[in-house]
């Protein structure tokens, strides 16, 4: 990163490298490896009948708009997609789907999309297998991030039944998140006065490549932060405010046991971003930001060129890869589509600290920043710290198989996923040897989850459809062949993320698996113009079945990816343990009042059914209150809060915790604090009178 006032002309001339290189990797560069013949890879935009994907994009946004209409404007116009199966185009099914739901008031279009896929009604979700009946518990806890809502939702799987929410980003009264000292410090303190965020990425702390159910870390995708949440308390306990980035988008860790949590920049801006070079785009950067899980302390950035987007570790702790667009470092949407390839970046984690600890970086905002575009010296030689995999086109999603020998990238704009040999980057001097398979998925691939008996499972936001395939037969194949397709299924509609159970990790369970669907038009009964998601549950594990849709659970917007860890690797408390918090606890017998000068009162409280240690509390207009209350019981399940609605204030005290609040009685009156979990028979009279008496 530099400041320097010339540098501009540096950073053109690297873009103009980009495009450069861009070509290298074009067919005749010698290499033999299947990357070189790759169809679809090719600097000519791949036509389907006659037209771009870009106006296959350009028809696909036009059909989500005339669907909504319940209109057929463009359905002479429209193209069928080549793919194995679909004589009808897809979204003229989709469309004749909606229609038929909204000419004769059917929800949905369920038995039309059964006869295409070959009827769902002899499976395991019609045969009522999966069902987990009143009473009994799931078989894995979901974590679904809730996007702009800046939540974590916690749904039961199979049943996906919704547990329980965390915020993270956002105040919520209910759990008294943003209410209490402690939590309302941290959202003020790392959030710049910002009242959401945009959670994207959940993915729960491993040790030895397996979920040990002790964190969750997710990004804030709107303002630029990293969250913690402690799986014993479910609740979110630290947040970092990235600095030299506006979004964090992708987030994971290095594996094999969480030895940094990763944030993947996303918007490009200047570093910092303190008002230099507003309009000079040249000279924005987007950085990977490395996190230590403990301290939640940045360790280190690196700069890149062009935008990223996700990421994902290898299991072995060296390599970490993100995908990126706008290698063209634009600024509009022409810009940023431009050129047919884009990169996954190899971020050699070793060599990063190396050139840290050796002082090979340049301090921003307070933070190491290590200069990991193109042109750096740090990645000339035999060890450069990013290695540059140029793959078609835009690619969105990246994830590592679960063995371990392979990264794969989805192509978003390009109807292939990209395999990368994880071995091979290490060894192969042009990093696009690295790519040992390129099958051709279907129109719109974003991202991809396992099985852990060598299947693939991809969605396609164009098609709506989950793509089973096999990796080691993509190896084997073709570049730009579907040999490696074994299965494909209609998802309802549009899908983003999806997630197998335990994908993540060196050894998925293979069972179950979630189609997260950015659309759900007319699945559910209609409830006004915005309407929830969809997250279709599958079966998938009989391979001989293939992929058996179970469910349709209507999502509040938007889940984005989830991590799915077996209810055996979480532990959480039943009620809080009094060593876990700071604030000590105010025991029965130890409640307390005491003015400390005119204006300053501090009151030490407890609650238990059904009273506080208080009925009422007398207090001077203009009083600064700090009042410290925990709940005495020691049953789990016994909640009970104190709402002072006067002060906005509503404190959730789980058995046995504690918690702090300070606010100034700034009016005369009488004001009733009350409990506001329905805690006993006696719930409505649990309750406490404030009583501000007049200033003379
Ligand atoms: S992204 S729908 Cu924010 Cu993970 Cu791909
Ligand atoms: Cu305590 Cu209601």
């Amino acid at each position: 990163m530099t400041t320097d006032p010339n540098a501009s002309d540096e950073r053109s001339t690297r873009t103009d490298e980009h495009d450069e290189r861009s070509a290298d990797a074009t067919p005749d560069d010698g290499t033999g490896t299947p990357a070189d013949d790759a169809g679809p890879a090719d600097d000519e935009p791949e036509i389907v009948d006659g037209r771009t994907i870009e106006h296959l994009l350009t028809d696909h946004e036009r059909d989500i708009a005339s669907t909504a209409e319940g209109t057929d404007a463009t359905a002479a116009k429209r193209p069928t997609l080549d793919l194995p199966r679909l004589e009808l185009g897809r979204r003229d099914f989709m469309k004749a789907g909606a229609a038929v739901g909204a000419m004769s008031g059917l929800a949905g279009c369920t038995s039309i999309l059964a006869d295409e896929e070959g009827d769902d009604s002899g499976s395991a979700a019609a045969s009522g297998e999966h069902k987990v009946a009143p009473g009994e518990h799931d078989e894995y806890y979901g974590f679904l991030s809730g996007g702009h809502t800046g939540e974590i939702r916690v749904v039961g799987i199979p049943s996906m039944r919704e547990l329980m929410r965390i915020p993270v980003f956002q105040a919520e009264s209910a759990r008294g998140y943003g209410h209490d000292a402690k939590t309302s410090q941290m959202l003020e303190e790392e959030g710049d006065g910002h009242v959401w965020g945009d959670t994207h990425h959940p993915r729960v702390s491993q040790t030895d490549n397996d979920y040990d159910g002790r964190w969750l870390f997710v990004n804030d995708k709107a303002n630029g932060r990293m969250a913690r949440v402690d799986l014993e308390y479910f609740e979110t306990d630290a947040i970092t405010n990235v600095p030299n980035c506006q979004g964090v988008h992708g987030a994971c860790m290095q594996l094999p046991d969480t030895q940094l949590v990763f944030g993947v920049g996303e918007f490009r801006v200047p570093m910092p971003n303190d008002g230099r070079d507003v309009d000079d785009p040249d000279e924005y950067g987007s950085v990977l930001t490395a996190i230590d899980p403990e301290t939640m302390d940045i360790e280190w950035q690196v700069e890149v060129d062009g935008n990223m987007d996700n990421g994902d570790g290898g299991k072995e702790g060296r390599w970490f890869f993100a995908t990126g667009y706008n290698s063209e470092e634009g600024v509009t949407e022409s810009e940023m589509t431009q050129a047919d390839r884009d990169y996954v970046k190899a971020f050699d984690i070793p060599a990063i600290w190396d050139a840290v600890e050796n002082g090979e970086y340049e301090e921003i905002s307070g933070v190491p920043v290590v200069d990991g575009t193109m042109d750096s010296s740090l990645n000339e030689g035999d060890r450069p710290i990013v290695r540059y995999v140029a793959t078609p086109k835009s690619p969105h999603g990246v994830s590592v198989t679960p063995d371990g020998n392979y990264a794969i990238a989805s192509g978003k704009l390009d109807p292939s996923c990209t395999v990368i040999d994880i071995e091979a980057i290490a060894e192969v001097d042009d990093p696009q040897e690295a790519i040992v398979g390129q099958p051709r998925i279907g129109m719109g691939p974003l991202h991809t989850a396992y099985d852990g008996r060598g299947h693939a499972y991809t969605t396609t936001f164009i098609d709506s459809e989950v793509v089973k395939w096999d990796y080691e037969a993509a190896v084997e194949a073709e570049a730009g062949s579907e040999e490696p397709v074994v299965d494909r299924h209609d998802v309802h509609y549009n899908p983003g993320h999806l997630i197998a159970a335990e994908s993540y990790t060196a050894s998925p369970q293979g069972d179950y698996l979630i189609s997260l669907n950015k659309l759900s038009k007319d699945r559910f009964l209609p409830v006004g113009p915005i309407h929830p998601e969809n997250d279709q549950l599958f079966h998938i594990g009989d391979d001989d079945a293939g992929l058996e849709l179970i469910k349709d659970k209507p999502s509040y917007p938007e889940p984005h990816d989830a991590s799915v860890v077996h209810k055996d690797k979480i532990d959480p408390a039943k009620t809080w343990d009094t060593d876990d918090y700071e604030i000590d606890y105010v025991a029965e017998g130890e409640e307390s009042f005491e003015r400390i000068d005119d204006s300053t009162v501090e009151i030490e409280m407890w609650a238990r059914r059904n009273e506080f240690s208080f009925p009422e509390v007398t207090l001077q207009e203009g009083d600064e209150v700090t009042l410290r209350i925990s709940n005495v019981e020691t049953t789990s399940d016994v909640i009970h809060s104190i709402a002072i609605p006067e002060y906005d204030i509503n404190l959730a005290l789980a058995p046995q915790d504690t918690r702090e609040v300070t606010f100034t009685a700034d009016e005369p009156g009488v004001f009733w604090a009350y409990c506001a979990y329905f805690c006993s028979a006696l719930h409505l009279e649990m309750r406490s009178r404030i009583l501000v008496e007049p200033d003379e």
